[in-house]
């Protein structure tokens, strides 16, 4: 279907045709059995928990943009950050938007709180997926265990209408 929008199926749109209009990252930082979560205050999520992350900016590369997020959002800079997952998300406003998952376990700086993002250090096996984005319960759990993932999801505002996945 062209008019992705009217879709509330994932299996009613041509993943293979479907292009974001907007790129995000998002950085998880694994320390000691610990991941560094934020409250976000702004922006597209804010109230939910969610890790550092945001756009993509023109001229810089996904790994670019993950270090600079983090660095902006909570004062750390990870060190060893690699990708682990694509997300594709079809949000019934219109927004198209993907996401690419990046994960680190070396970082340096001083942990701070921003206008955007209050952090804090939690325990792996505590995550807070009640007030996390519908989808990361499907797919962070893999994360987490060493897994790459792909992931498509169709949302209507803070809520998941369908999804497909694949683990590897
Ligand atoms: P910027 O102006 O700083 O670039 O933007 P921002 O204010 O930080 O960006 P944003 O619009 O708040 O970006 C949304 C962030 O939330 C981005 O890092 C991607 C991330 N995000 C979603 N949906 C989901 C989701 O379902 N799960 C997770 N874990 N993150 C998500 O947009």
């Amino acid at each position: 279907m062209n008019d992705t929008k009217n879709a509330t199926d994932v299996n009613e749109i041509d993943w293979n045709l479907w292009q974001a209009d907007k790129h995000a990252v998002i950085t998880y930082i694994f320390s000691e059995g610990k991941v560094l979560l934020i409250n976000k205050k702004r922006g597209l999520g804010a109230g939910k928990v969610n890790a550092p992350g945001g756009h993509i900016e023109p001229g810089e590369t996904k790994i670019e943009a993950a270090v600079r997020e983090t660095e902006e959002e909570v004062g750390l800079t990870p060190l060893d950050a690699h990708e682990v997952g694509q997300l594709q998300f079809q949000f019934t406003n219109g927004l198209k938007m993907e996401g690419t998952v990046f994960i680190a376990g070396k970082y340096e700086g001083e942990l701070i709180e921003t206008d955007e993002a209050d952090p804090f250090w939690i325990d792996i096996d505590d995550m807070p997926y009640k007030q996390m984005w519908e989808d990361d319960l499907l797919w962070l759990p893999h994360v987490i265990k060493g897994k790459k993932i792909s992931g498509r999801y169709i949302f209507d505002e803070d809520n998941m209408l369908s999804y497909s996945m694949e683990i590897y």
